[in-house]
């Protein structure tokens, strides 16, 4: 059988809550040191196919119209579970959550994501949506509805892989988004790309807006970015996505 069918079958006939989890990786305030926030990344095991990286499933899931429940689901979860650091963190603590851009599409986008906060009582100011470059670029009016839908209801948006993509400093002023995140490409390359990452962050403030560095491995790569005017940063160096349980001792063990 060919893989691409074994992946799209496992995901269709996926219990959520048993063969989906989500781990959380710690965003760090690169002055302070302080855990400022997570980022959930959805991971899928089953008996059949063992772990399957999200690398695969979620192109897989985006192209069979599977995206939406998953995506839900994740949402869900991730404010359900992440609402307790948030209160434990008295204010400061975002949690990130990646999006597709067929949840943005969907003009119930909005509605979904307001019930959702509703129901499992997450504060809304504390959430950050991620959109690829890519998508929140594209032209669809769509998205740029949905993206202003939800910074309407105080949800933030984050442009992730940040430098992949084509936005113009026009593009991006319009999008009206809060946070830019650094492809971790150009940390890894950090000897060749620090002038691109310079002129990142200072589009990036010239906006208004935060910064996150990702990718960040080595103490070289954070004593850098500690020494420039970028806000947050991600990376193995601090943490690797762990799950819930041991990212709420990591958080105690910080504070
Ligand atoms: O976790 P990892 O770094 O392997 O993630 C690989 C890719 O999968 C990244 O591009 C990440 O943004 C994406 N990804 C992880 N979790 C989710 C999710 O819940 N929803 C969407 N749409 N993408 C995700
Ligand atoms: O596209 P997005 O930025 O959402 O993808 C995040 C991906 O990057 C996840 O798969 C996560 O596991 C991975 N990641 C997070 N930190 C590091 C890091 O320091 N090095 C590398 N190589 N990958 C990382
Ligand atoms: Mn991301
Ligand atoms: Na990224």
């Amino acid at each position: 059988m060919n893989r691409i069918f074994e992946v799209k079958t496992a995901l269709q006939q996926a219990d959520f809550d048993r063969d989906f989890t989500l781990h959380y990786q710690p965003v760090v305030d690169v002055k302070t040191d302080q855990v400022v926030g997570a980022e959930a990344l959805l991971r899928f095991e089953n008996d059949t196919l063992g772990r399957v990286s999200p690398g695969e499933f979620i192109p897989i899931a985006e192209d069979y119209g599977l995206i939406l429940p998953i995506g839900e689901w994740v949402l869900k979860q991730a404010c359900s579970t992440m609402r307790e650091v948030v209160e434990m963190t008295e204010g400061m603590f975002k949690m990130a959550v990646n999006v597709s851009i067929q949840q943005l599409e969907n003009s119930h986008f909005p509605l979904v994501l307001k019930t959702i906060l509703e129901e499992t009582a997450f504060p809304k100011d504390h959430l950050i949506l991620e959109v690829t470059e890519e998508t929140s670029v594209s032209h669809s009016a769509r998205v740029k509805e949905t993206i202003n839908q939800i910074e309407a209801l105080g949800v933030g948006v984050s442009i992730d892989d940040f430098g992949t993509g084509y936005s113009s400093l026009e593009k991006l002023h319009k999008l009206k988004v809060n946070q830019l995140k650094i492809d971790q490409s150009f940390i890894r390359d950090l000897d060749q790309t620090k002038a691109i990452v310079h002129a990142i962050l200072a589009m990036g403030k010239s906006l208004g807006l935060s910064v996150v560095a990702e990718g960040v491995e080595t103490k070289e790569q954070r004593d850098f970015l500690k020494a420039t005017t970028c806000d947050y940063v991600q990376g193995y160096y601090f943490s690797r996505p762990i799950p819930f349980k041991d990212f709420q001792a990591y958080v105690i063990q910080k504070q």
